[in-house]
């Protein structure tokens, strides 16, 4: 119990069992609440100790995406700030706050469907890539609201999220077309706009997200396609704006290949890239829809007091 359970959930989070950016900051603040419930801690300082390394243990479970670490600090940065008190204020202060960031990331990704939709015209064709709940709630929710759109969708070699993607768009009847990540360019010129989610946006307005993102920007750009980025404030990573890079998850070569079969070979399976702001039209958030140069403001304002709190 306890930790023993805060590490259970880190190791569904690096299996990728839970995953997309917005659903592992999730599982951590659900995690941190459920130890704070269960910790048997009979001080304050001990029961600090325990939710720190929680957090430390939930962080290190994948080290793209940045709502992870900032899920973790919203809820550890307002406990600590509550100083000194007894271990059950602390506990109840942990629970309101980790359900808070859960409530607000829920409501986060509806906000961005309702101002995202808002740029897509009825006749789109929408281009997405992997499977960001941000960007298909843009999709879902212009859909909704009458657009006649379709949608295509890469596959996301290796692990294949495009399938849960073009599942979940199908069943609620969207013209949905599956293709192979190499087939982007090839069908570009039928695209009116791309859409795609992020793990981290950095201070310059570049946007980490799943590999292949920057082939279809790039491609996006030379056939003037719109690109837009679909993100929570809470995916812009704040330690950028001190020069820190986003460091890029290489995962597992079997993910790619059977190792045991390319001997000699060195398989490579960086699970990331990153997409320059000039190739990036606007960022949805649930706070508005921005420039991607306007992100070091989002930073500034969403995480001033992050920047030397750990
Ligand atoms: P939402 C995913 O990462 C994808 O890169 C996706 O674009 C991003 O998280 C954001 O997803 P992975 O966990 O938060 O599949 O919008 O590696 O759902």
């Amino acid at each position: 119990m306890g930790l023993e359970q805060v590490r259970e959930t880190a190791d569904k989070i690096s299996s990728m069992e839970i995953r997309g950016a917005g659903r592992i900051a999730r599982a951590a603040a659900e995690a941190l609440k459920d130890l704070a419930l269960q910790s048997t801690a009979e001080e304050a300082a001990g029961y600090l100790d325990e939710l720190k390394e929680a957090g430390d243990i939930l962080i290190s479970a994948r080290p793209t995406a940045v709502s992870l670490p900032n899920a973790v600090r919203y809820i550890l940065h307002r406990v600590d700030a509550a100083g000194a008190g007894d271990v059950e204020t602390l506990r109840e202060l942990t629970v309101k706050r980790a359900e808070e960031f859960i409530q607000n990331s829920v409501e986060a990704v509806e906000k961005i469907g309702l101002y995202g939709a808002r740029r897509i015209a009825d006749g789109d064709t929408v281009m997405t890539h992997c499977n960001s709940a941000a960007a298909i709630e843009v999709i879902k929710s212009a859909w909704g609201e009458g657009k006649d759109i379709r949608v295509i969708a890469s596959e996301a070699r290796p692990r294949y999220q495009g399938h849960l993607t073009v599942k979940e768009l199908a069943a609620e009847g969207i013209p949905t077309t599956l293709i192979v990540d190499s087939a982007v360019r090839a069908v570009m010129k039928e695209v009116d706009k791309v859409v795609v989610g992020a793990d981290s946006i950095a201070a310059n307005g570049a946007v980490i997200n799943k590999i292949g993102t920057s082939q279809i920007a790039l491609a996006a750009h030379e056939a003037r396609v719109l690109f837009f980025v679909a993100a929570e404030t809470y995916k812009f990573h704040p330690e950028t704006q001190l020069g820190e890079a986003v460091e890029i998850e290489e995962r597992d070569p079997s993910e790619v290949a059977d190792p045991e079969e390319f001997e000699g070979v060195t398989i490579r399976n960086p699970a990331f890239d990153v997409t320059p702001s000039e190739y990036i039209d606007l960022i949805i958030t649930e706070k508005g829809i921005i420039p991607p140069q306007a992100a070091i403001m989002v930073i500034r304002e969403e995480f001033g007091w992050a920047v030397g709190w750990k």
